[in-house]
């Protein structure tokens, strides 16, 4: 600024705070905006800076009027400047933490729900059927005597299943592993007088080759009735009905005669092919019938060995897997998978019961 008299300076004092009457520091809407005005005002070669600078081309006396207000002016503006320009931080902070900071009108995350496992909803569906007919839950011990499962079932001292290549026995116990749930139709029956109408689901032990479709340890629901006259009649529409409950009422059954140690006559039963509805099938090697259940009326032996009257009292007994029943359903060609806990395999069945 070349030399100036006292009514310039004082006139360019009087535009400086006009100016910045009209850009208020407190204004500047961001710290570039807010340094551009501090360059403008107090920079090297600033309205502000060029009026201190030429207080020397005045008289003492007006330097000593003047000098203090540019001063004060200056003093001011570097005060405003600093508050400004903390604000401006404070704002610019708090505008990168909300935006890493968790935002709460987001929708939740879904919890990972749990489901049944095939088995346990194929079990309960089973059951949940019985019991609809009548029959009441009943349960033993995984471990049982030889006498429950297999002397008073009327299964002799040499027969086959009681080999160690059918049954896991216990070492130091004289226990087994039980090879069915029979024993607790035993228990049953040696606590409450007849007439009596149990099921008797839960786990089974088999000294098994382990394939696609044998397992050692797998799943029965058995069921049993004892009253008086009770006929092989009963035993097919019990089973009429449970089956066409279980697959449908289209379903039909057929009695084919076997050989069980506690029943006498005894009978496999099968079931009309629920994929084919009986037509024929790779499934059921268009035979039209799929092999299920075992069936009989209970032999009188068993009832003698738990103290019920042959005479007086008869009664129908039936076993069915329930691995065997899921992998139908559910088309399940591999018998282990039930057993893996591979979440790809469980994830697959929900409700999706055939
Ligand atoms: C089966 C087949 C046939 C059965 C017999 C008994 C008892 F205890 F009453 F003797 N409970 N279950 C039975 C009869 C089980 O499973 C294939």
């Amino acid at each position: 600024m070349a030399a100036v008299t006292r009514a310039h300076w004082e006139k360019e004092l009087a535009q400086l705070e006009a100016f910045l009457k009209a850009h208020p520091l407190a204004a500047a809407s961001d710290l570039a905006a807010l340094d551009e005005l501090r360059v403008a005002v107090l920079g090297r070669s600033g309205s502000l800076t060029s009026l201190l600078k030429a207080l020397k081309d005045l008289s003492l006396d007006d330097k000593k009027e003047l000098g203090p207000k540019a001063q004060s002016l200056r003093v001011d503006l570097d005060a405003a400047i600093e508050a400004r320009k903390a604000e401006l931080e404070a704002a610019s902070d708090l505008a990168l933490s909300s935006e890493d900071a968790l935002d709460l009108t987001l929708p939740a995350y879904a919890p990972a729900r749990g489901r049944v496992h095939p088995l346990t909803s194929t079990l309960e569906e089973m059951t949940g059927i019985l019991s609809l007919m009548g029959f009441s839950w009943a349960e033993g011990p995984l471990a049982e005597s030889d006498d429950n499962n297999f002397t008073k079932l009327n299964i002799p001292e040499h027969h086959p299943a009681r080999g160690m290549f059918d049954t896991f026995y216990l070492e130091n116990s004289p226990l087994l592993m039980r090879t069915h749930t029979s024993p607790v139709q035993i228990r049953a029956m040696e606590t409450s007088r007849p007439p009596l109408r149990i099921m008797a689901p839960g786990r089974v032990f088999r000294h098994e080759a382990v394939d696609a479709t044998h397992s050692a340890v797998f799943h029965q629901v058995e069921g049993l009735y004892i009253d008086k006259n009770v006929t092989f009649a009963d035993l097919k529409g019990t089973l009429d009905v449970f089956m066409q409950k279980l697959f449908g009422a289209q379903t039909k059954t057929r009695f084919r005669p076997s050989y069980f140690p506690f029943t006498e006559p005894s009978a496999e039963v099968d079931v009309s092919c629920l994929f084919c509805a009986g037509s024929g099938c790779p499934i059921c090697k268009h035979s039209g019938w799929i092999e299920l259940l075992g069936a009989g009326l209970v032999h009188p032996n068993v009832l003698k060995a738990v103290d019920y009257d042959p005479q007086v009292w008869s009664g129908f007994a039936f076993g069915v897997g329930v691995e065997r029943i899921a992998m139908l359903r559910l088309g399940v060609k591999d018998i282990r998978a039930f057993y893996e806990n591979d979440m790809r395999f469980l994830e697959q069945f929900d409700e999706n019961l055939v």
